[in-house]
């Protein structure tokens, strides 16, 4: 039983689809990445006769298996192990080139009681689908910080102006953060260390957020954080909280930890389309506190 438990475990967890059929060819058996490569679920498949237009294998020259040649039909006649490169049918009409590899399944005394088809996505398929990751999370991502940047940031903010135009009574606040006399980080400490210090503010500050907020790289040592859903007193408490974390956080140098302050503005969307204006507003207040003596929060 334990053995059962941990084999349908491996079997849900396979990146390749996997399914069984007995000798009629009803399908009994349809695990989670057989349902990421077609599209059919479960309760859609089990139960049917795999010949029953479902998956409707065709060959390169898009000749119907089923109608011809299946090769699940073959092995469970002749027991033998097959191998093929065919085209399945998605649920939603496309074509997906899959490497098909069938087994017969067999009782004690050796007699044909089923087949083990178990296909995985071609490697081009696969492949593709990793750049398309990659290319995400570049185009999405700072490379420094690892912080979502200023495009990611501008996709969230459209996103929650057309929230609060949908919600009545829904708003978000916004932070301006700017780091205080970064030039003379780099200038004495080195570009390196500059750098380090970027990134220990992204760390500090997006290890103590919520999972639904976010802060990105706005530019150079400037960042932007978006959290929905606050109240003003909110914003200021979050305000507070990141700027005290930053000031708590040290950047490791030849000689010894230093430290760094943030001077911070902020302000509450409740559903200007104008996203821009909303960035400069913030942007403006952040200014306030540099010019009130820096290492504070203004909020408007
Ligand atoms: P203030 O308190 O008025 O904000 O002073 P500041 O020195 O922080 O302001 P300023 O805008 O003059 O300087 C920002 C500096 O940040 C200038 C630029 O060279 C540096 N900088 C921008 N991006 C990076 C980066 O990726 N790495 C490093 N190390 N420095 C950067
Ligand atoms: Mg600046
Ligand atoms: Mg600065």
């Amino acid at each position: 039983m334990e053995m059962q438990n941990s084999f349908e475990a491996i079997v849900e967890n396979m990146s390749d689809g996997l399914y069984l059929v007995d000798l009629s060819r009803e399908i009994t058996y349809w695990n989670a990445a057989a349902e990421r490569i077609t599209g059919y679920v479960k309760e859609e498949v089990v139960g049917r006769f795999c010949a029953s237009n479902i998956l409707t294998h065709v060959d390169e020259q898009g000749c119907e298996l089923c109608k011809s040649s299946c090769p699940l039909a073959e092995t469970l006649m002749d027991g033998n192990f097959r191998k093929k490169d065919i085209f399945l049918r998605h649920k939603n009409g496309h074509r997906v080139a899959v490497s098909v590899r069938i087994t017969p399944m067999k009782d004690a005394d050796g007699n044909i009681v089923g087949a083990v088809e178990i296909f995985s996505e071609s490697n081009s398929q696969l492949v593709l689908r990793q750049k398309i990751l990659e290319l995400e999370r570049l185009a999405l991502l700072d490379h420094l910080t690892e912080l979502p940047n200023r495009r990611h940031l501008n996709m969230e903010l459209i996103a929650q102006s057309a929230l609060c135009e949908r919600t009545e009574g829904y708003s978000f606040g916004i932070l301006f953060f700017d780091i205080d006399r970064f030039k003379r980080i780099n200038d004495r400490e080195g570009h390196d260390i500059g750098d380090k210090a970027l990134q220990v503010f992204a760390k500090t500050v997006s290890s103590s957020i919520r999972p639904f907020d976010t802060i990105g790289r706005w530019g150079g040592e400037e960042f932007l954080g978006i959290f929905p859903n606050v109240s003003r007193e909110n914003l200021s408490v979050i305000a507070e909280r990141l700027s005290a974390l930053v000031r708590a956080s040290s950047v490791e140098t030849p000689h010894g930890p230093i430290r760094f302050t943030v001077s911070v503005g902020g302000t509450i969307s409740t559903g200007s389309r104008d996203i821009d204006a909303l960035v400069e507003r913030a942007d403006a207040l952040m200014y306030k506190s540099k010019q009130a003596g820096r290492n504070r929060i203004t909020i408007e």
